[in-house]
């Protein structure tokens, strides 16, 4: 409860911000696109959302705070398209309760319009447990946004509840290896090449997350995955260093 109170205050006063990973394609180095991770501003400390982001899950809380960052990344998107040059998309975290909320697509889109935007600028990465309750539901959720040009991935991939079947009725984009998986290359790499495989066979984008050595990313270029983040390329940096560092002044 204790959490949950601050935590709605740091919304309230913005103590909050987002930091950004960049994606990079394995076979050039080049950055691809950028995913947001939400940080809270505590004095001189930073909090990372595994300490907090169960905590407003379990509350309502969760979809406030969805809402905090999609607004943050609209902000933030049409900073870069009126001061750089080729825009990266930001790929978002929406948990589950936030992505069936009957409102979450309207918002979106009416956030994404108010600052002139192209949806196809945003990412929206969901985990598997939003299909556990309503299929159906997901489904239809997915649909209506890739209807209104955002695109979709799974993030951690093969660690939640299995999708094999109805992965090909889902309309996403994009799948995200967890990094468990990348951990283990070479050595341990029947889940990866199997994931690999499927994003071949299925015309998905392939996202290897985690990729903190050389020998990871060399089996992931031998065997075909096109991209990838981890800190071998970089950490999630505060935005300012994101733009320093990946942007290009127009
Ligand atoms: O950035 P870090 O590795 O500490 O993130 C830990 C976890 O928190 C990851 O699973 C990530 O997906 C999740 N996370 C980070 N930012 C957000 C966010 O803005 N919203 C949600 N729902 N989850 C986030
Ligand atoms: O669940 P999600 O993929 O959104 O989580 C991303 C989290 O993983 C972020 O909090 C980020 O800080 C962390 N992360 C990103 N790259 C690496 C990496 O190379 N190694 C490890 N251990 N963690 C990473
Ligand atoms: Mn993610
Ligand atoms: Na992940």
């Amino acid at each position: 409860l204790r959490i949950e109170a601050n935590l709605y205050n740091a919304i309230r006063n913005d103590n909050l911000s987002l930091f950004f990973q960049p994606k990079i394609e394995l076979a050039t180095g080049k950055m691809k696109g950028a995913e947001a991770l939400i940080r809270w501003h505590q004095g001189d400390k930073v909090i990372s959302p595994g300490e907090f982001i169960p905590v407003a899950e379990e509350s309502g809380l969760i979809v406030t705070l969805g809402k905090w960052v999609i607004n943050k990344t609209c902000e933030t998107l049409r900073k870069w398209c009126d001061e750089f040059n080729q825009v990266p998309s930001i790929a978002i975290n929406i948990a589950a309760k936030h992505f069936i909320d009957p409102k979450f697509v309207e918002q979106l889109k009416s956030c994404v319009s108010s600052f002139h935007l192209d949806p196809s600028l945003i990412e929206i990465e969901i985990t598997e447990s939003s299909f556990i309750h309503d299929i159906q539901l997901a489904i239809a959720v997915i649909e209506q946004l890739r209807k209104s040009g955002f695109k979709v991935s799974i993030d951690d991939f093969g660690t939640g509840y299995s999708s094999l079947s109805y992965l090909k009725v889902l309309p996403i984009n994009t799948l995200k290896i967890d990094r468990a998986f990348v951990e283990g290359l070479p050595e341990n790499d029947a889940i990866a090449s199997t994931i690999v495989m499927l994003g071949q066979q299925m015309d998905l984008e392939i996202v290897a997350e985690g990729i903190d050595e050389a020998k990871q990313l060399k089996w992931l270029q031998a065997h075909g995955c096109a991209l990838g983040q981890g800190y071998l390329f970089s950490r999630p940096l505060p935005q300012e260093e994101f733009e320093n560092q990946y942007l290009e002044p127009e």
